[in-house]
This record gives C-alpha cells, sequence and structure tokens, in this order.
C-alpha cells in the first residue's frame, strides 16, 4: 500500500444519501428557497480538521450532487461516516469504493453502534473521532493496511478542533451545525446519544464556539446555525455563561447569525434563560415530547417530562419569540388503545406545527434493545433486511414484537399522522403559532439575501395558496396573523411552506404503512412475528 500519511494524500469525505421520504428531508422547501440540503454534514467536517492537515481534502455530499466515479479515482483514501437511515448508502458505497481501489475509512453513529456490519471496510474508527482518529493516524504511518479502533475514554471537548467549514458551499445548506455539549445528563430507555456519548455532558469552552463561529463569519457565512447538541440546556448554568458571551459576539457584528437548537421541556420553567435565547436570536427549538401518557414516560425513564403541561411549554417559549418543533414516539409497550386520540389531542392544543411522530425504533446498543433481546422480543434488522433499504424511524419501526396488536397499533399510527397533518388542523396550529409568538429577531439579511427571501415567500404563495387543498387556508392563515401579529407572519410563512412537504411525506407514510398491515392481514399476525423473529434466529 501506498505511503498514505507522509505524502499528500487525497482524502475524499462522502456523506452518503438519506432517504428522500425522512421527515428531516424537505426537498421541496430546500427548492423554493433555493437550497440544496437543509443540513451539512459537521461529522465529516470536524473528521476532516482531524485528519492530518497536509493532505489534500475533498467532501462530496450525496444529498447535494451526485459522488462520480472520477472522484473515487482521485482519492487514495475514502472517508465514509454517518448514522443509521445511511446504513444502506453506506453499505453501498465501501463496496463502490473498494471496486476503484480506494482506501475505505468508516467512522460516525452506526459504524460505532453496529461494527459487524461495516467490517468490509479497511480501517473502522469507532467512536468520537478526537479520540480515535490519532490512533489511526498512528497505524497509518507504520503503513498498517487494516484496523478497528475504538475507546471506552471519552473526547475531551476542551480540546475539540474548528470543524473544516471551508470544504462545503454554504449556499448548498439552509443551516450549518454547530455542537457546543456532548452527551445527556437524562437516562431514557429508547435513547442512544447517552449510550454513544455518555451522560456527562461535556462542553466546549466559550472561546471555542466562539471562534467557530468566528471562522464561519470569516468564511462569510451569514444566517443559520444549528446548535446541534442533544440537550442544548443540558447544564444551565454553563449555557446562560455561553449566551452572555455568544449575545456579546453577535451584537458587535450586527447579528451576522440567528439559531436553532434542541432542548428538554424544562427549558420553558427558566425566564431568565429564555431571554437570553431571544436576546441571542434563537428562533426555533426542538422539544423531546414522546408522548403526553405520563405512564409511559415513566416506563421509558423519561422522567424529566412527567406532568410537564406542554401546551403551557410552548406557549411560554413561544412568548419569547421560538417556535417549538416536538418530536413523538408512538408503540410503546405501556401505549394504550386510546393514545391515538391522546396525541391528537395533545398536539393540537399545543399548536406544535413540525411534530415529527415517529414508530418506536429500538436503536441498536440501547436500554431498550437490550430489555428487548432479554425478553426475547428483537427483530434483528438491517438495511438489507429491508425492501427498500431505508430505515427511518417513520416507516420502519416496531422492529420487535409488540404487546398490543402490530395491525392496531400500526392503524392508530395512521391515525395520527392523518389527523395532525390534515390541511385544516395543521394550519390551525400555524395560525395559533402566528398570533401567539412574539418575535424580536435581530439578525437581519443583507439585500441580496433579502431578495431571495422574497422570491421564495412568493413561491410559497403560489404554491400553498394556489393549492387545491390548502388556497383557502393559507390565504386565511396570512391575513389573520398579518392583521393581529404582524410580527408572526415570518415563522407562520416558514411553517405553511413546511406543509408542502409533511403533505407529501404523510401520503407516503400512510401509503406504506398502509402496506404493511395488508401484508400482515394476508398471513396472520403470528405468521408475520413468526417470520421476523425466524430472522432473528438466522432460521
Ligand atoms: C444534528 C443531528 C441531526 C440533524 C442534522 C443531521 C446532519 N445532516 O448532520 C437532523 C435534525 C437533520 C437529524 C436527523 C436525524 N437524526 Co440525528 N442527530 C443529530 C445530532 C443531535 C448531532 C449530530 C452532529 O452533528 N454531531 C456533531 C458531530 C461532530 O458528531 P458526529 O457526527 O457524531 O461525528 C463524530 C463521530 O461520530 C466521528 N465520526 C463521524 N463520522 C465519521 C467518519 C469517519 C470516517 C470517522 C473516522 C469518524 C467519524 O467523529 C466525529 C467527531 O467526533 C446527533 C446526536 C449527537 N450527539 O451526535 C443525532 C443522531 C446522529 N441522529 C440520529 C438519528 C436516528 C436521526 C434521525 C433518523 C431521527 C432523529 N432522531 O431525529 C434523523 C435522520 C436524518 C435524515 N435526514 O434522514 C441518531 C443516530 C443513531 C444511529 N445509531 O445511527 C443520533 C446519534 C441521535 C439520536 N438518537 O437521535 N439529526
Ligand atoms: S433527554 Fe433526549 S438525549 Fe437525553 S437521554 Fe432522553 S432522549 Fe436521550
Amino acid at each position: 500500500m501506498k505511503d498514505l500519511y507522509s505524502g499528500v494524500t487525497k482524502c475524499l469525505l462522502v456523506q452518503t444519501k438519506f432517504s428522500d421520504y425522512s421527515f428531516w428531508n424537505y426537498q421541496d422547501v430546500c427548492k423554493i428557497v433555493g437550497k440544496k440540503y437543509p443540513a451539512a454534514p459537521l461529522g465529516l467536517l470536524t473528521v476532516a480538521a482531524l485528519l492530518p492537515q497536509h493532505w489534500e481534502f475533498r467532501l462530496v455530499d450525496e444529498n447535494v450532487e451526485p459522488l462520480q466515479d472520477e472522484d473515487l479515482r482521485r482519492a487514495d483514501l475514502v472517508c465514509i461516516g454517518g448514522m443509521l437511515p445511511q446504513q444502506y448508502s453506506m453499505l453501498g458505497l465501501i463496496e463502490r469504493a473498494h471496486r476503484m481501489n480506494c482506501v475505505v475509512v468508516v467512522g460516525g453513529p452506526d459504524p460505532t453502534s453496529q461494527p459487524e456490519l461495516y467490517k468490509n471496510a479497511d480501517f473502522l474508527v469507532l467512536g468520537e473521532g478526537e479520540v480515535t482518529i490519532p490512533l489511526f493516524i498512528s497505524d497509518l504511518r507504520q503503513h498498517i493496511t487494516s484496523g478497528r479502533y475504538s475507546s471506552l475514554e471519552k473526547a475531551d471537548m476542551q480540546t475539540a478542533v474548528v470543524p473544516r467549514y471551508d470544504l462545503i458551499r454554504f449556499d448548498d445548506y439552509i443551516m450549518i451545525g454547530l455542537q457546543f455539549i456532548r452527551g445527556c445528563p437524562f437516562n431514557c430507555e429508547f435513547c442512544d446519544v447517552i449510550e454513544l456519548y455518555g451522560r456527562t455532558p461535556r462542553f466546549k469552552t466559550n472561546e471555542q464556539v466562539i471562534r467557530e463561529m468566528q471562522s464561519l463569519y470569516d468564511l462569510g457565512y451569514r444566517g443559520h446555525i444549528d446548535m446541534v447538541d442533544d440537550n442544548f440546556i443540558g447544564n444551565k448554568k454553563k449555557v446562560k455563561e455561553l449566551l452572555h458571551d455568544i449575545i456579546a459576539w453577535t451584537k458587535a457584528r450586527n447579528y451576522p447569525f440567528y439559531f436553532t437548537t434542541e432542548a428538554s421541556v424544562n427549558l420553558a420553567d427558566d425566564d431568565e434563560l429564555l431571554q437570553l435565547m431571544r436576546d441571542a436570536d434563537f428562533r426555533y427549538v426542538f422539544l423531546g415530547i414522546e408522548t403526553p401518557d405520563n405512564d409511559t414516560l415513566l416506563l421509558s425513564k423519561k422522567n424529566q417530562n412527567i406532568n410537564k403541561p406542554i401546551t403551557e411549554a410552548v406557549r411560554k417559549i413561544l412568548s419569547y419569540g421560538m417556535v417549538s418543533n416536538g418530536g413523538y414516539i408512538m408503540g410503546f409497550d405501556s401505549d394504550r388503545p386510546h393514545i391515538a386520540q391522546q396525541m391528537i389531542t395533545s398536539i393540537q392544543d399545543s399548536g406544535i406545527c413540525m411534530a415529527m411522530i415517529g414508530l418506536l425504533y429500538a436503536l441498536p446498543n440501547t436500554q431498550l434493545t437490550r430489555r428487548l433481546e432479554e425478553e426475547k422480543r428483537l427483530f434483528h434488522l438491517t438495511s438489507k433486511s429491508l425492501s427498500s433499504g431505508d430505515i427511518d424511524q417513520m416507516t420502519s419501526g416496531l422492529n420487535f414484537l409488540t404487546l398490543r396488536p402490530r395491525v392496531d397499533m400500526l392503524a392508530g399510527y395512521i391515525e395520527v399522522i392523518e389527523a395532525i397533518f390534515k390541511p385544516s388542523n395543521y394550519y390551525k396550529r400555524v395560525i395559533y403559532t402566528g398570533l401567539h409568538i412574539r418575535t424580536a429577531y435581530r439578525h437581519k439579511p443583507d439585500f441580496k439575501t433579502w431578495l431571495s427571501y422574497m422570491r421564495s415567500f412568493l413561491r410559497v404563495c403560489k404554491t400553498a395558496g394556489f393549492s387545491g387543498d390548502t388556497g383557502w387556508l393559507y390565504w386565511k392563515m396570512f391575513f389573520t396573523v398579518l392583521f393581529r401579529n404582524s410580527k408572526g407572519i415570518e415563522p407562520a410563512v416558514n411553517l405553511a411552506a413546511m406543509f408542502i412537504h409533511f403533505a407529501k411525506q404523510k401520503s407516503y407514510i400512510v401509503s406504506v404503512t398502509r402496506q404493511m398491515i395488508a401484508n400482515i392481514e394476508k398471513t396472520g399476525e403470528d405468521a408475520f412475528n413468526a417470520r421476523m423473529m425466524g430472522e432473528t434466529d438466522g432460521k
């Protein structure tokens, strides 16, 4: 093998494709706003910064542009990383890269959780790159041609590097990620974040975060930064200190960025924190709500959400100028037949528009997976055993023997998806958000960006406002919000734009789920379960 360390190794980093039908893959909205994909591949940008800097890097994001054979032919080393929904595309790329004689390095969350599936890669660099990439590089220096690296040690975030943001074209993406914290103090049974990153939140220093923002600023980026923390407010004291520094930095530069993030519902209990987020220009926050049912929260160890009135929390967050998005899960052992109705009522009352409702998927290497394995209820699905190849919690969840009849649970799921994404219900929630939000947006786009916003706005008006399904609802929403709370019009129009994606996604999910029900009914549930468990046993 060529000396890959010392020379100018041509390193190709590839972000492989996500499913077109994922909740997060809002391609139609991207087209409307003139972008190609929602989120930039922060993991690979970080990996590039951890590899020897005398190498030559090229990053191809297959969600943005096709990977050409020529790219592979030119590369000495191909780095692939990603999560479960990319498993199928990652495995395909390992084979393709090998056919082109490239050395393949694989890492990221799915290879870390299920390394056996990726054993054909030359190097498996598992866990956090900050810890394992130096081990891999040390072997490469000694001309070792394959290896598997993992470590029980967690990375010291205070030595984290600034991601190589220069490797992407900012115009391709709606948002660019920036990470402050890894790990989460909570202990939800279904969660793999705590397995991958631990339960003690680890932080970058405020100076590191500012340095990353400065790097984006110097590269000319303006606009949306997504703080990709699992729980941005995992340590409220630290995050408040950070927010003070962010505010001082951003104010001095006339607010070049606005922000989104993920947080736990107890955000709503802290007015000081909410005010700081508002002052820094946070606009959306994703809340892990999971279920309105307290018994289920208890059984799944999501204790922090028990007895938390979601409607009040969302209303409070709106009063600080932020829209709440919500993650929900159906299919818990303790879900009762009325869960569908409970879910619909909770979502409608809270006014959450972007509600990601998934079926419980036992992710590899979680407490849930271990319990189901012990109870002999786990199906061992891989992307290869699914006809579509897609593993997505909205279409391939319930990867275990369910306690209630599966057909009933799937029917309940369809009921929720149809109700929540019924145009009139969705637009009711948009109006609620538009009327109650108290925005104080600080970031102002430059003239060119403002013009492109205007073009996007006209496209939304054309697509949503002249559609048979939403035309009347769109204009009713538009004028109601405009006349009664004009500052709410921007988020309201954005949420209306998102419905263009949700309407399509709803049809897809409902049709896939109906097909699943038909398949189960054809053979009967017992036979279906026996078949799935048979796969498990390798029969
Ligand atoms: C931001 C985020 C998103 C964003 C943006 C995703 C994107 N394009 O980057 C959005 C909201 C779109 C998203 C969606 C989803 N996500 Co997500 N997401 C995250 C989150 C919170 C941060 C990711 C991140 O940027 N981290 C910062 C970077 C620096 O870390 P990293 O990517 O892990 O990279 C490090 C290492 O993994 C390693 N590494 C990574 N790649 C490579 C490659 C090589 C070659 C090497 C050597 C090393 C290496 O080195 C890096 C530095 O240490 C993580 C949780 C987390 N804490 O990481 C979940 C996470 C990655 N998501 C996950 C999942 C399941 C999803 C969804 C399916 C559903 C969901 N839960 O929301 C969807 C699917 C997306 C789709 N389009 O279909 C899981 C993945 C589980 C798994 N075992 O694969 C995670 C771990 C958390 C979780 N349980 O939800 N996600
Ligand atoms: S709060 Fe979120 S990140 Fe933390 S353990 Fe629960 S699901 Fe995981």
